[in-house]
């Protein structure tokens, strides 16, 4: 028997999620055979979550995508023959030259999100190649962006709490973030700061993993945390819980921000979030007064219309209090903003040609079916890390718009996914330990490596190379088309800014992963003496930036002057309500009276691992989680299919009868596959944006469930 070589890599998990876990790749005789969480990374520590456990399983399913094909049979009937990647090729660039010299080339779209999170073959991969086509420019707001022009706003590009600082903290917030099934490697602090004697407190619209861990879960009606956040302002000033030094020497607009807060009672806030005036007294006064006082902002509090606002009135609360000056206090975002990538490099903006318009991802079925009135229309699209067909909103609009005959579709797909089922050509992509890269990461302050250790199999090639490949064909001529990946690397990050001392990128190939040099988790307090990159300096209660429109400052997203900057903004933070709630849209209401929110499931990453047996079987089949009040009222049993609805389609569910959902609201997590289920949540979801970046609405969409079948 020939020996069995065994060989071990570094490994950075691609998937989009603030962890971006450090692995070690085990490769025996040239194929993956299984990976580990790298037990030194602080964050990682070892362990794995359930979707990444066995990633070699994902890398040789039956069902991957292994050469390109041509579609056979109508849009969406998964009829395809196998053909070369030469007339694969051929065909895209004949295509696109033909719709290029008929409508020119802004009919071209691309889309793509954090499928892969890599430098090189992530988000921003494709831009510069798309922009020196001449492609519309796609503004890509799925996740974050309302957030980020909210803190920007505020605190400015600052990468804020360290999350493994959460140790030294002794009253700890978590706000709409479900961090036990989406930022699992940082509850480890979370448990280690309990220990040492915080109190942990979870503000989740439901009983979610994380809130049934919390020693105080408060549960406000979605979207109504604008009004909370208001009125533990409100009692931190009344009482007088303030910081003064803090606020004199550190902040902008205190004056205002008081006489706005003046009316933003508890008992005010109270008829709107469904919280007892006393708890939000205590609330504040808890979180003023116990120190140092951390808090994690998921982006679900960005969902619902007044999602920037409700951030920025967050954002307020650490200042006002001072927490900003101990190690351990203030807010935990994004650090993002601390990393030395250069975007501007990745994307080359530089080469969009001026006045290209932009169209935004959330839209993508209102502007492929032409309610968006475009002129060009866009005649093809291309589709890469991402999968709209089950992430985006209108979901019946974006099938709509795809199955149309003259819209040219390319995808290029690890699977043949709920989108790219209706493309024309599918192009087959490389995965994780297929190929190098720096996987960014919106969660933590380490550089994370991963080695290319296997070869793809079948003819797959990482996307990276299918730009270079593309380029080639239309003849490009820039050098960055044909950086090979790691000269690609060394151009994306500034491996001379001071964050990346003693870091280069032989020190990631040996070592996997790096700190960056920004202080210790252990000493490091950003804003102790105010020091925030915004205009002032300080932390802005009152943005004078806000008053020149609306814009979307998302650090994924190229800068572009196609953005025109919208309505002007509140200058100060405010409780502003949701679109869809029986106070603003009474008559939506009497038709659809349930809340729905839909966050991340446990079991998939998005909606990666939602087409694999035993992920669906450690997830369950959809389900609907609805409180006994709502499914009494309906004729609805526990098990009970049920069909959840509003004007814009619906999707099928299991209905779980619990207490974890408050009367008025239900859950249906993200993530399962059209092409599985009957319908998927994101048909329900409104398109509309949040006021403040353009943002998704997701936590505020109004629908009716109704009983389909009785359970046996
Ligand atoms: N297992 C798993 N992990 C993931 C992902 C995944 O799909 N699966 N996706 C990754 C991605 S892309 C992201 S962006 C992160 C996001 O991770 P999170 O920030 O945790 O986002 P969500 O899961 O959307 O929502 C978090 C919580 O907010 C609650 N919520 C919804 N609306 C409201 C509201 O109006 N008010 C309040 N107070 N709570 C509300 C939901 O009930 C949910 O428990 O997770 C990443 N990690
Ligand atoms: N209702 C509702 N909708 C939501 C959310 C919510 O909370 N509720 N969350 C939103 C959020 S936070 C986000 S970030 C978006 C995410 O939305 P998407 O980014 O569209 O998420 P995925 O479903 O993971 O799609 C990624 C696709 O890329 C493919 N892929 C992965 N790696 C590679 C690669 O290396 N190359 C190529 N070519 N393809 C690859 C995967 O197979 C998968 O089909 O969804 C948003 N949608
Ligand atoms: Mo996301």
């Amino acid at each position: 028997m020939a020996a069995v070589i065994k060989t071990t890599h570094p490994g950075a998990c691609p998937h989009d999620c603030p962890d971006t876990c450090a692995m070690v790749f085990e490769v025996e005789n040239g194929k993956l055979a299984g990976v580990t969480g790298n037990a030194e990374h602080p964050m990682t520590r070892g362990g794995l979550c359930v979707k990444l456990k066995d990633y070699e399983k994902r890398h040789y399913h039956p069902e991957r995508v292994l050469y390109p094909l041509r579609r056979t049979g109508p849009k969406g009937s998964k009829q395809f023959e196998r053909i070369s990647w030469d007339e694969a090729l051929a065909e895209i660039v004949s295509r696109w030259q033909a719709i290029i010299a008929e409508y020119g080339a802004e009919a071209i779209i691309p889309y793509s999100y954090l499928g892969h999170q890599g430098l090189v073959h992530g988000l921003n991969g494709g831009d510069a190649f798309f922009n020196r086509l001449g492609a519309t420019v796609c503004e890509r707001t799925f996740c974050g962006e309302g957030s980020a022009t909210a803190w920007l706003l505020t605190n400015g590009p600052s990468g804020g709490l360290d999350p493994e600082s959460f140790v030294h903290a002794k009253y700890i917030v978590i706000w709409a973030c479900n961090s036990v099934s989406t930022n699992l490697h940082h509850w480890h602090f979370v448990v280690e700061a309990r220990k040492r004697g915080a109190k942990v407190v979870v503000i989740d619209a439901y009983a979610s993993k994380t809130a049934k861990q919390a020693d105080w879960h408060i549960a406000p009606r979605p979207g109504t945390d604008g009004a909370l956040a208001m009125a533990m302002i409100h009692t931190i000033i009344e009482e007088d819980l303030i910081d003064r030094d803090y606020v004199a020497n550190y902040t902008v607009g205190y004056e205002e921000l008081a006489e706005r807060a003046r009316t933003r009672t508890p008992e005010w806030a109270a008829e709107i979030t469904g919280i007892a005036a006393e708890d939000i007294r205590t609330l504040a006064r808890e979180y003023a007064t116990t120190k140092p006082a951390a808090m994690r902002i998921g982006v679900a509090l960005e969902r619902h219309y007044g999602g920037g606002q409700t951030i920025r009135a967050v954002c307020c609360l650490p200042a006002l209090t001072g927490a900003w000056r101990d190690v351990g206090g203030g807010i935990y975002q994004m650090p993002v903003w601390e990393h030395p990538y250069k975007f501007d490099q990745i994307c080359r903006p530089d080469l969009i040609p001026k006045g290209t318009r932009v169209v935004n991802n959330l839209q993508i079925g209102r502007a492929l079916t032409g309610e968006l009135p475009l002129d060009p229309p866009i005649k093809s699209m291309m589709c890469w890390n991402s999968n709209p067909v089950t992430q985006a909103p209108e979901t019946d609009k974006i099938v709509q718009g795809l199955l149309r005959e003259d819209l040219f579709l390319v995808s290029a797909e690890h699977f043949i996914s709920d989108t790219a089922a209706y493309a024309d050509i599918i192009l087959p992509a490389s995965m994780g330990a297929e190929m190098e890269d720096i996987i960014l990461s919106w969660g933590h302050f380490y550089l994370t490596y991963n080695a290319k250790c296997v070869e793809s199999p079948g003819e797959a090639v990482p996307n990276n190379e299918i730009f270079r490949r593309l380029a080639a064909r239309l003849g490009f001529e820039e050098e960055q088309f044909k950086w090979s990946d790691a000269e690609c690397l060394e151009h994306y990050i500034d491996w001379n800014s001071p964050a990346c001392e003693g870091i280069d990128l032989a020190y990631l190939r040996k070592h996997g992963y790096a700190r960056l040099k920004i202080g210790t988790p252990n000493t490091r307090a950003p804003h102790r003496q105010g020091n925030f990159p915004t205009p002032s300096g300080k932390c802005e209660f009152k943005s004078e930036s806000a008053d020149r429109g609306n814009f979307v400052a998302g650090p994924f997203r190229q800068m572009y002057d196609g953005f025109q900057p919208g309505e002007p903004l509140d200058t100060l933070p405010d409780y502003v309500p949701s679109r869809e709630t029986a106070a603003t849209n009474p008559e939506l209401a009497r038709k659809y009276p349930l809340n729905i929110i839909s966050p991340k499931s446990h079991g998939f990453l998005n909606s990666c691992y939602a087409n694999m047996e035993q992920k669906i079987r450690g997830q369950g089949e959809q389900f609907v989680l609805i409180n006994a009040v709502d499914a009494d009222a309906r004729g609805i049993r526990d098990g009970d299919k049920v069909r959840v609805f509003n004007d814009r389609g619906g999707f099928e569910g299991d209905a779980r009868i619990t207490d974890d959902v408050n009367p008025g609201i239900v859950v249906a997590t993200l993530g399962y596959w059209r092409q599985l289920n009957k319908g998927t949540v994101n048909i329900i979801s409104s398109a509309e944006f949040v006021n403040m970046g353009h943002a998704p609405t997701f936590s505020d969409n109004l629908v009716q469930v109704e009983a389909v079948a009785h359970s046996v």
